[in-house]
């Protein structure tokens, strides 16, 4: 598949392209890697910030392209069936995540020889096209890892990578921060404006880090988390608080709530980020797992996901009282008892 892959995107000449990206750093960073291959810029298109999926009445926009390539983003597999339908040529799906259902298209393999996925979708992108890693990859790399970059084996080489820029790896990873408050303010226009942006800087990256539109941006979102980290008051065993965010900032607030309560059973509601759904969130510290409550999401047909101590979901508003009592409940039967 990745040979085909190749030749296939070896092939596009001055085809029509769209890809479809992840809103995050790594994702539009694999769009300008992908721009940077193909010499030129593309249509791009980012599902509305905190789905993942394409809705329905957006489908049409895809008819007429030759080739649409979906980049670190795990798409459902009917999604991906149904892209197939709409595009002339081929649908390549570059994406470092694991795909628990495949779709009709042509899947490039996300693992390393050592058998782990690709630590950033940029990283997958110069395996498949024989890049070298460049700023663009270091950026979608630390996008992804944040401080975490430091316990991998990368970390020199991204720190090597920085310097010939004449960048940390502080700057490195505020210029992530800048460049995620695009989606952050749940802003897609914003969002492609942020890649095209990246891609006129490909040259002089540095000089992002005085962007001024970001800068403000991410001024206020940090407000935001702040004042509703301020706002939340725990009980004995369990912090729950209900906010109203227009931004996505739900799992910041639990992160630096964690950190603050330690030991405590963070659950968090955003009613003010969408009109028709809530977002829901829990993380834990101590003992157990979340897992049978992403069982639950599931069964129940949210959009939802996560780890062994954290776990998210979009929950339809109607609902979501009768989610959140349900999670109540099992935290206290299971975990502070
Ligand atoms: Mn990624």
């Amino acid at each position: 598949m990745r040979d085909r892959a190749r030749q296939i995107i070896d092939g596009i000449g001055d085809s029509n392209v769209i890809i479809i990206s992840h809103w995050d750093t790594d994702g539009l960073c694999s769009a300008v890697k992908l721009w940077g291959y193909f010499g030129r810029e593309t249509d791009l298109y980012t599902p509305p910030i905190g789905r993942y999926d394409i809705p329905g009445d957006e489908m049409d926009i895809f008819g007429g392209y030759d080739y649409i390539i979906v980049t670190d983003i795990a798409l459902p597999g009917r999604t991906i069936s149904r892209l197939s339908e709409s595009a002339a040529k081929h649908v390549l799906v570059i994406d470092h995540h694991y795909h628990p259902d495949r779709g009709d298209a042509i899947y490039v393999d996300y693992k390393m020889p050592n058998g782990l996925n690709f630590y950033s979708n940029t990283l997958l992108i110069d395996d498949l096209l024989g890049l070298e890693g460049d700023i663009i990859t270091a950026l979608g790399l630390v996008g992804d890892y944040k401080h975490e970059i430091r316990n991998t084996e990368l970390y020199g080489w991204v720190r090597d990578i920085a310097y010939r820029e004449g960048l940390s790896i502080e700057d490195l990873y505020r210029l992530t921060l800048l460049i995620d408050s695009n989606h952050i303010v749940n802003d897609r226009e914003a969002v492609y404006r942020a890649a095209h942006t990246i891609y006129e800087y490909r040259n002089s990256i540095p000089k992002l880090l005085d962007n001024d539109e970001w800068i403000s941006k991410y001024n206020s979102i940090e407000e935001a988390i702040e004042r509703v980290v301020g706002e939340a008051s725990p009980d004995d065993s369990i912090v729950y608080h209900r906010f109203s965010s227009r931004y996505y900032i739900i799992s910041k607030v639990g992160r630096r709530l964690s950190s603050i309560y330690r030991g405590k059973v963070i659950i968090l509601v955003n009613d003010g980020f969408d009109d028709s759904y809530d977002q829901v969130y829990i993380r834990i510290s101590g003992g157990g797992d979340v897992f049978p409550l992403i069982g639950e999401g599931k069964r129940r047909g949210y959009v939802c996901g996560g780890k062994w101590n954290v776990a998210g979901f979009i929950v339809p508003k109607r609902e979501s009282m009768g989610f959140i009592e349900y999670i109540m409940g099992w935290v206290k039967a299971n975990l502070v008892g």
